[in-house]
């Protein structure tokens, strides 16, 4: 019988055959997506963002670990659509206008796909008006915006204000290696991560999941 411990620790050591081999089964087996999802899935990526935070894995540990999800996630994600079951909620992710950097960027996103929310990731050299329209078009309630030069900074400040002219409620989640809690305060950022992992729990937070 499919192994729910033995699908979180496939992903936990970015073993992406057994676990692409095991939800297959359990699926099989008549096991529920979500079940699948939550105690397999999920709770793998958990492991790796919390082990990640502590400096006890570094980023290649956590593409893999991310891409075995992936991989797993092609099997399970036409069943969960068939299940009715939702994400989280909709996030919209980028990185600032100005700027090219996407590593983190990709962490977080990866990261936040991990926890069970639809990322919608719009890449890099976001403008402040990409970043509305996006929101938008995906009823997301969260935007997440990623800047790691000090010269495109001044970029979030402007996307903050473009949500605000647009008088939209969207929670605005801030983060790269420049950005600090202070700076989130400063031009009203409703939320600051200092790394992928974290952003998954400010995400939670600020949507009060
Ligand atoms: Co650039 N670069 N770069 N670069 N680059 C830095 C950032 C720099 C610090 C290097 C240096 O001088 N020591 C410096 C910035 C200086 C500054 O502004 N203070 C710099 C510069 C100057 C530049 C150029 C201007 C160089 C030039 O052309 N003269 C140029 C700018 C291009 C542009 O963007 N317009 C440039 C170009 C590039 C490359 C294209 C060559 C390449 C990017 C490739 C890519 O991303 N696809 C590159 C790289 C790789 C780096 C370094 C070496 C590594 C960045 C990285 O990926 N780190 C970097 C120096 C360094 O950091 N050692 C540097 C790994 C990544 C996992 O960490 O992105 O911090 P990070 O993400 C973390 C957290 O910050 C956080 O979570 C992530 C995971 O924990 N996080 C978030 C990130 N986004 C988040 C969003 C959130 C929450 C958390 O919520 C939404």
């Amino acid at each position: 019988m499919a192994d729910m411990e033995s699908l979180k620790n496939s992903i936990i050591k970015g073993d992406q055959n057994t676990a692409k081999a095991i939800t297959a089964q359990a699926l099989q087996e008549g096991m529920s997506p979500e079940t699948i999802l939550n105690n397999g899935l999920i709770a793998g990526m958990n492991v790796i963002g919390a082990a990640f935070k502590k400096n006890e894995v570094y980023v290649p540990e956590v593409l893999i670990a991310a891409r075995a999800m992936k991989m797993a996630m092609e099997v399970l994600a036409p069943k969960l659509v068939e299940a009715g079951v939702k994400p989280i909620a909709n996030v919209v992710v980028g990185t600032v206008q100005g700027d090219l950097h996407d590593i983190g960027k990709n962490l977080v996103v990866m990261m936040l796909k991990g926890a069970g929310f639809n990322v919608i990731d719009i890449g890099t050299d976001v403008s402040p008006d990409k970043f509305v329209d996006a929101v938008k078009k995906n009823d997301a309630k969260l935007a997440g915006l990623s800047a790691l030069l000090t010269t495109t900074m001044p970029m979030m400040d402007k996307t903050v204000a473009a949500f605000k002219a647009a008088k939209m409620p969207t929670k605005i989640m801030i983060g790269g290696a420049p950005v600090t809690d202070e700076y989130a305060k400063k031009i009203g950022a409703a939320g600051y991560a200092p790394d992928a992992a974290s952003a998954v729990d400010v995400a939670k937070s600020l949507l009060g999941v």
